[in-house]
């Protein structure tokens, strides 16, 4: 078994985008690509049968903070990890909690040491250092981990950003010797991706990237991003991180973004995305289109039997209508939330699927222009 590796196919000539091919021990991802998010093990309202054959997934999200407290570390590893527990046989990657902790977890102490916090579910109390970060998602079972980090606030002042920045190295240190001196728990190679951080200022972003960049990780990601910062502020932050961190290796992007985000920030050199909007957003009634964005909650959508989206490669969203799909998120159903979470992961794949192909084709920034306009389209 063999830790990850990553092929840089091709590089725009007239942007900094890049189309790859990530292979780790549970199969080959083809970037840019978009990991939905399965917080507990499970992405909200979707089945492992649907996230392989509609959405089309390569990769998703698991979260350390809430598997740890839920089911536990006992029953992941009586279960010989996450991908046997759950029966999602492709790739995974964990987040290391050292964002769920700060906006979840109740009377959180951030020390030297690590963060003391009380769980959300039932108010115990927990201590999640470097050391044992690396230790709880060794047993998970991600063949990503992330590193432990604080993201700061926005706005945050230039004397917080460098001492949280300055103790997220410190962590990212220990973190490395940890992982280091621990095996692979289940014969597979698990992969340490550490994260840049250095809210808005540019001075602490091209230190935070350099630092990073000299781990010499697999992979490297940057944080604190889409945190409440202008759009603008977002992509120059970005720019520069990508600017400074290694061209030979996959650049994760947490936790973004809107569709157009998404498109933006591979023009800038991002490989990798997640974030919760697709299925949250959904579960809200808000679609994302070919055609732009739905609010499926309108009463102009009451009797639009067209289909959801004919304009991707995905069973759901051409079988059922607009107005079916408009009736049960009224309603309540359940089956809404299905329709409409596995829709817009679909589509979100979609997207990074046709910036692949016009990347490799060498088309992509006029074709990126013209879909931000769609994509923002309201209907
Ligand atoms: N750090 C970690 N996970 C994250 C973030 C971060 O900064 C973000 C910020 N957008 C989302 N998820 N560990």
């Amino acid at each position: 078994m063999a830790a990850l590796t990553f092929d840089l196919q091709t590089t725009d000539s007239a942007s900094k985008a890049r189309a790859g091919k990530i292979t780790t021990d549970h199969g080959e991802i083809l970037t840019p690509i978009f990991m939905p998010v399965g917080t507990v093990g499970s992405v909200k309202a979707v089945s492992q049968k649907q996230l392989y054959d509609d959405v089309k997934a390569q990769i998703i999200l698991g979260n350390t903070y809430h598997l740890y407290l839920r089911p536990t570390l006992d029953i992941l590893e009586s279960a010989g990890g996450l991908h046997k527990f759950n029966g999602w046989h492709k790739p995974i990657l964990t987040d290391s909690g050292g964002y769920q902790v700060f906006s979840l977890a109740n009377n959180r102490k951030i020390k030297e040491e690590g963060v003391i916090f009380q769980s959300h579910i039932d108010g115990s109390k927990h201590l999640f250092s470097p050391e044992r970060v690396m230790d709880i998602q060794r047993t998970i079972g991600g063949d990503i981990i992330m590193a432990f980090d604080e993201c700061p606030p926005y706005p945050s002042d230039t004397k917080y950003a460098k001492t949280s920045m300055e103790l997220t190295h410190r962590w990212l240190d220990r973190c490395f010797t940890q992982f280091n001196s621990t095996p692979d728990k289940y014969g597979y190679t698990q992969n340490l991706f550490p994260i840049v951080q250095g809210s808005t200022y540019k001075d602490l972003r091209k230190a935070s990237s350099e630092y990073i960049a000299s781990k010499g990780a697999t992979g490297n990601a940057i944080g604190g991003l889409s945190v409440g910062e202008p759009e603008e502020m977002m992509y120059e932050i970005c720019a520069l991180c990508c600017d400074h961190l290694p061209v030979d290796k996959p650049r994760y992007l947490m936790g973004v973004g809107t569709p157009w985000n998404i498109l933006e920030n591979i023009a800038l050199g991002v490989d990798m995305f997640d974030c919760v909007m697709p299925t949250r957003n959904g579960r809200n009634a808000m679609l994302f289109t070919s055609k732009g964005v739905i609010n499926i909650d309108n009463k102009k959508w009451e009797k639009d039997f067209s289909p959801i989206d004919d304009g991707i490669d995905c069973e759901t969203s051409n079988y059922y209508s607009k107005a079916y799909l408009r009736h049960l998120i009224k309603s309540k159903e359940i089956l809404g939330l299905t329709i409409a979470s596995v829709h817009n992961l679909a589509f979100y794949l979609h997207l990074v699927t046709e910036a692949r192909k016009h990347i490799l084709q060498g088309d992509f920034v006029s074709w990126k222009n013209e879909q931000v306009d769609i994509l923002k389209t309201r209907l």
